[in-house]
């Protein structure tokens, strides 16, 4: 495991730029005219909860790097169960953590995936590398569709494995813009297609965050039967409110993430 959370951080980074062409072009198109870096809010990484590779295996590498644990959220459709943690450097990207919650999935589905987990070396999990390490299996793309009929969820991860799903543009911390539909308007105006499920924006000043992303570019994977593009990671926006102390909110809204969960979806 890293002890450096900037090292860490900029692998993941190197790692997720490597198959979203689009990330960088989102950087120039907000932060252009300002004088340092796009903080970013948050960062993702999906998981199944497997004891081998379960969220608590992928957060040791936060811990291990000063984050402690602050919220749960359940996602009753979609199967799945996620945390949030806070590094005690607020200028530190959050980080939300979900797992494919496997015993509610259908038998044909815990076989393939047990199978891939099956080739994932014990000690990988804890290696520096693991959280950007990618796939430890070979999938076809033909149990690549399978999967993406019961969840888009696990072909996901089947096609993609361990690396951040996507970064997360802090609005607070830019200097040109102030409203996410600003920023929304920017986006669309330079090309890029933004998740509508759920409408552009998830969530309101009511509960004290707006979000909204772009949807995963097409990339190109080798699967065992062949190289196919597929949606792979995507940019999200998130504009946060001041609770009543005056401190910004830093949790996460399930109903909106419910939604952001499909920016993976195939366009
Ligand atoms: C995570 C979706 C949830 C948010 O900010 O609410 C999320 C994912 O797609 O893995 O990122
Ligand atoms: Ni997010």
């Amino acid at each position: 495991m890293h002890n450096n959370v900037d090292v860490l951080f900029k692998n993941l980074w190197d790692n997720y730029l490597a198959v979203t062409p689009s990330a960088v072009k989102v950087h120039e198109l907000l932060g252009s005219t300002q004088q340092d870096d796009v903080i970013n809010d948050h960062i993702a990484l999906r998981t199944f909860n497997h004891p081998k590779v379960g969220l608590e295996k992928l957060a040791a590498h936060f811990l291990a790097v000063g984050y402690r644990e602050c919220g749960e959220y359940h996602f009753e459709a979609k199967k799945l169960y996620a945390k949030h943690f806070e590094h005690q450097d607020p200028t530190k990207p959050k980080v939300f953590i979900s797992e494919l919650l496997l015993e509610k999935c259908s038998p044909a589905l815990q076989d393939t995936v047990n199978s891939m987990i099956a080739e994932i070396d014990a000690d990988a999990v804890t290696a520096d590398n693991f959280l950007y390490s990618g796939t430890h299996w070979q999938v076809s793309h033909e149990t690549y569709k399978t999967l993406l009929q019961e969840s888009e969820y696990a072909a996901w991860m089947a096609a993609w494995g361990y690396r951040a799903n996507h970064f997360t543009v802090s609005i607070n911390h830019l200097a040109n813009f102030t409203s996410i539909e600003a920023v929304n308007q920017a986006l669309k105006d330079a090309g890029f297609p933004l998740n509508t499920s759920g409408g552009e924006i998830k969530g309101s000043p009511e509960v004290l965050l707006e979000q909204s992303s772009t949807l995963a570019d097409d990339f190109s994977v080798k699967f065992s039967d062949g190289e196919f593009a597929i949606p792979s990671c995507f940019y999200e926006f998130a504009l946060r409110y001041p609770m009543a102390n005056g401190e910004l909110y830093t949790g996460f809204v399930a109903a909106s993430a419910d939604k952001i969960f499909e920016s993976t979806n195939a366009r």
